[in-house]
């Protein structure tokens, strides 16, 4: 079939946000507007003719026609090559695996992460880089910038490529190349993982249980866990994607993964829990009777990695977006290896990953990850702690409490307000940021504010700077709140506040986070006067 051109007006709103373009499903599927933004991707890097491309999403409603537009897209823009994952299907971290093993031009991923899918949620497409991680926001505003004067898209007028079988078909002068979506990814973490360990400690009788939450690490975690290392059938649940997840919110962590937290919290819990999230970048860490957070789940891996035949050799250092605790800090000053803050959302990592200046990065939001690819990789995460329970052979709840008894505990909790009203979550953040200069030496429901700012990222190796992306407000005893608004929403505004007391060595580590971080709380609200800007007298997801 030849190309053909279609003229086009412009969408207003095409602008990735923390984590590629997010929208309604609706929004999505109006006539164009995938097209629009995908012809944008490519007039932004530079054209199509010639290169290479990785293509799948996580499985959500609307994934399977969305392939297809694109594919044709590609093949009207001159693409030598897709590499398709079979069904439509590849998990962002497969993604960016598959992007560096065929040094592809780039790729991109259909998915919107942890908000619930269906016709009537949401949808979203990430585009990835060559180097395998999200588009750096040079990029994500060149795309933007040519959303906003596109005048016409070129597609072909072909039926609708079978993607159910493996193998090489041609798409006009396109060679489509469909894969199986687990298969290099699994053989990556054969190498990095001591898999025999592994397997020993599951035939010793070690239980686990894996909620795949209807998403996309489904075929992966059946494939690893249960066929490679062992663990008993059945171990992974929820194991088959759909489109709309079951109807649930592939967001895992204990509020969304509740029957997995319940289990873990009962007198039933196997050794091991964990979950991962829409496109499998997210990972949820729990053992028995104990919910491990992100940040601490980040200072654990990246204090314990050298455990793992992949980094056997030590960590060369580790990054944390800026509202994940500090708990990887006191990892990485007493290895004395580089601690690298930066604003959220994986594309700042990429820099220090490529510069070989990080091992080891992680959020708060669940996102854990290694310079094996430029994503956040759920299943990475979980296999980690794997290795690192085969190698020491002491419970999740040990590991914590010695980690905490030699660095410390920093009590953490992100409260969210979510759906706000966008003018009223951005007076907040106005506010605040007013009276950023006057905060330091003021009290606030006891605590004594130490400094303050709007933080800044100044990325040490490109040398861009990226301002506004969060209040910090330190206390003089060690606490810290942050303030931000989500970039990943699709319905007004989210705010997120984050939470954070440290307990030195040889204090209570044994608190519930909420007593903890009462006084934290308290500042919180009498500083940022949550309460009256949102009109709601409690959170609606505490994690
Ligand atoms: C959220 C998280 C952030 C994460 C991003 C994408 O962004 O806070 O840490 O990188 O989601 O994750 P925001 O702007 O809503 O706070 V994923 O797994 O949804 O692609
Ligand atoms: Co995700």
């Amino acid at each position: 079939p030849a190309p053909i051109t279609v003229a086009t007006s412009p969408f207003q709103g095409q602008r990735p946000g923390t984590s590629g373009l997010r929208k309604k499903t609706r929004v999505f599927m109006q006539p164009g507007y995938l097209e629009n933004f995908t012809q944008s991707v490519f007039d932004a890097i530079g054209g199509l003719a010639g290169r290479v491309l990785v293509l799948g999403g996580d499985g959500r409603f609307f994934n399977a026609a969305a392939i297809q537009v694109i594919l044709r897209m590609a093949a009207a823009n001159g693409a030598a090559r897709v590499i398709v994952g079979q069904g439509g299907i590849l998990s962002t971290p497969a993604a960016s695996n598959l992007i560096r093993l065929h040094g592809a031009d780039g790729g991109i991923i259909l998915s919107a992460s942890h908000n619930p899918g269906g016709e009537d949620q949401d949808f979203g497409m990430k585009f990835n880089g060559p180097n395998g991680g999200p588009a750096p926001e040079a990029v994500t505003e060149a795309i933007h910038a040519r959303s906003l004067e596109i005048d016409a898209y070129r597609t072909l007028d072909s039926a609708d490529l079978d993607l159910s079988t493996l193998g090489c078909r041609q798409l006009g002068a396109t060679e489509v190349e469909i894969i199986d979506p687990v298969a290099d990814y699994a053989a990556l973490m054969e190498r990095l993982f001591d898999f025999d360990a592994i397997r020993a400690l599951f035939a010793g009788g070690f239980t686990m249980r894996f909620d795949a939450m209807h998403a996309v690490t489904g075929p992966y975690a059946r494939e690893i866990f249960e066929r490679r290392l062992g663990a008993a059938p059945g171990s992974v649940v929820n194991a088959v994607p759909l489109p709309d997840f079951g109807g649930g919110h592939p967001d895992p962590n204990p509020v969304w993964a509740r029957e997995l937290f319940d289990l873990m919290m009962g007198a039933e819990a196997p050794d091991f829990g964990a979950a991962s999230d829409g496109d499998g970048d997210r990972n949820m860490i729990m053992g028995r009777g104990v919910y491990v957070t992100p940040s601490d789940s980040l200072a654990v891996l990246a204090a314990n990695a050298a455990l793992a035949p992949g980094y056997a050799a030590g960590i060369r250092g580790i990054a944390r977006s800026m509202p994940t605790s500090r708990a990887a800090d006191r990892v990485a000053a007493a290895r004395g290896v580089g601690m690298y803050e930066t604003p959220t959302g994986w594309k700042f990592f990429g820099n220090l990953l490529d510069a070989g200046r990080v091992t080891i990065c992680g959020e708060e939001s669940a996102g854990t990850g290694s310079d094996h690819v430029r994503e956040k990789d759920g299943l990475w995460a979980v296999l980690l702690w794997l290795n690192i329970l085969a190698a020491r052979r002491e419970p999740v709840a040990a590991i914590m409490a010695a980690h905490w008894a030699e660095y410390g505990r920093d009590y953490y909790s992100r409260h969210d307000y979510e759906a706000v009203a966008a003018d009223r979550a951005e007076a907040l953040i106005a506010r605040l940021r007013a009276l950023l200069p006057a905060l330091p030496g003021q009290e606030f429901a006891g605590l004594r504010v130490e400094s303050a700012d709007d933080f800044a990222y100044h990325d040490p190796v490109d040398g861009s700077t990226s301002a506004h992306q969060g209040i910090r407000v330190m206390f003089t005893d060690g606490s810290r709140v942050v303030l931000r608004l989500s970039g990943t929403g699709t319905e007004g505004a989210t705010l997120r506040v984050y939470l954070e007391r440290h307990a030195a060595p040889g204090e209570d580590h044994g608190l519930a986070p909420e007593t903890a971080l009462a006084p934290v709380i308290a500042a919180a609200e009498a500083l940022a006067l949550i309460r009256g800007h949102t009109g709601r007298d409690r959170p609606d997801v505490t994690t």
